[in-house]
């Protein structure tokens, strides 16, 4: 991260941050400052909402209008703070257990209702900060402190998750891909409706350990080789595609938006 960066966005007194070495989670927090200096939003208009956990942690550290609420209910806090004051750029930054656990009803219908909130899913496929439990992005058979002979859950696809519900964008980055994830991150800001941008981030304290991944590089370098752009993997042999994830856009369309409909209503009560 630039100087600039860590001096215009970001509150230096908080510093040093909870995060363990390697955590992939500052990755993330630095994309979203980028994609917000360089569309050049007024820090005063932004509002980062965030619910518990090692990912929610981050709006602490970032100088804009922050909200740290209680878990999985940041969407709910977000809505409010929207409805209340659509001027605000609003954003949420939740972690997998945050948003499709808890907080997964309130994931399916911010995304139904195309309300104008950006949020940034951390995904690092386990409950980092209560020690490693595991989420509903753990993959089948994979283990944590709750499936320590490994866990036999189906795992969510968050981006499929939030198209299906009606996110109007959708995007899909790793922390190995930062040039992919700023440019989704920055789109999903510029978008006007619901965004979602999954960063599958790493947990090397708790995923990477119980689940034998090695170290902080070889979990980046897992990263670097097993997500493959969608577009790019359509043309692949069936051989090629094997074992690898898919990233990339999902979702981009336009549809009415919910303060604006909201709007509207109260203009056609008032007449
Ligand atoms: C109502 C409630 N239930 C449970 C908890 C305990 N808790 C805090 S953070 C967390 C999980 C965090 O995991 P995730 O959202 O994936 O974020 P990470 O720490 O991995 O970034 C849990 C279960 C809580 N604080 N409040
Ligand atoms: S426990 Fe995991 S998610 Fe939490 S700070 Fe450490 S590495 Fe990051």
């Amino acid at each position: 991260m630039s100087y600039a960066l860590v001096d215009n966005f970001m509150r230096v007194e908080r510093l040093p941050h909870i995060w363990c070495p390697g955590c992939g989670h500052g990755i993330v927090m630095a994309s979203i400052l980028r994609a917000i200096e360089k569309i050049g939003l007024d820090k005063d208009k932004v509002c980062v909402v965030s619910g518990i956990g090692c990912s929610s942690r981050a709006p602490g550290y970032m100088d804009f209008n922050t909200l740290h609420t209680t878990h999985g209910r940041a969407l709910a806090f977000a809505t409010g703070v929207k409805l209340a004051n659509p001027e605000l750029e609003v954003i949420v930054i939740s972690g997998d257990g945050d948003l499709s656990a808890i907080g997964g009803n309130h994931l399916i219908h911010s995304a139904r209702r195309n309300i104008n909130i950006t949020t940034i899913c951390f995904n690092n496929n386990i409950y980092g900060m209560t020690g490693g439990q595991y989420s509903p992005t753990t993959p089948t058979h994979e283990k944590g402190t709750t499936a320590p002979y490994g866990n036999i859950d189906k795992a969510f696809d968050i981006t499929k998750l939030a198209i299906g519900a009606g996110a109007t964008y959708a995007a899909k980055s790793t922390v190995y891909h930062v040039n992919q994830l700023d440019k989704y991150i920055e789109t999903a800001i510029r978008h006007k409706g619901f965004s979602l941008v999954e960063a599958i981030s790493i947990c090397p304290t708790y995923y990477g350990r119980k689940n034998k991944k090695g170290s902080v590089v070889d979990m980046m370098n897992f990263l670097k080789d097993s997500f493959v752009d969608h577009k790019v993997a359509e043309k692949l042999p069936p051989e090629k595609k094997e074992g690898k994830f898919l990233m990339g856009e999902f979702m981009n369309v336009v549809e009415p938006e919910y303060t604006e409909l909201y709007d509207e209503i109260i203009e056609r009560v008032k007449k």
